[in-house]
């Protein structure tokens, strides 16, 4: 008689027990996770935003400085005319109009000086328009 009592018990008890035990390991992983420095890497870097202005016949800031390594978010707007914001090694090719904004995205993975270019004519100093992107 008293084993027919103890098997619902039995099942019952594990019913509550594996669950708990679930919960604590799932639990206790994401704690691990949470933890390893590993893992607050894996995160994608967020981007350094920029703002950027082009102007007859210059680019504001002058030089645009930013770190290797950096995930770079260029807002470029223009104070007059359309211009254009052209990088050559970063494959970068732009246009900006005034009143519009030119999202420009890129990794910074090469260190050095880089001119900036516009590639639009926008007035008699043309030309002479230039920029620089420095990545320390
Ligand atoms: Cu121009």
């Amino acid at each position: 008689m008293s084993q027919k009592i103890n098997k619902p018990k039995i099942l019952c008890s594990s019913l509550i027990i594996f669950p708990l035990l679930s919960v604590f390991f799932s639990t206790s992983s994401i704690f691990i996770l949470q933890k390893c420095p590993a893992a607050e890497e894996t995160p994608h870097k967020k981007a350094v935003v920029i703002k950027v202005e082009a102007f007859r016949y210059g680019y504001l800031p002058d030089p645009i400085k930013v770190k290797k390594g950096d995930k770079v978010k260029l807002l470029i707007t223009s104070r007059d005319v359309k211009h254009g914001f052209y990088i050559k090694e970063y494959g970068i090719n732009s246009t900006v109009e005034k009143g519009k904004i030119t999202e420009v995205n890129f990794l910074a993975n090469k260190r050095g000086e880089f001119t900036i270019v516009c590639t639009v004519y926008c007035g008699s100093g043309h030309l002479s328009m230039k920029g620089k992107l420095v990545v320390e």
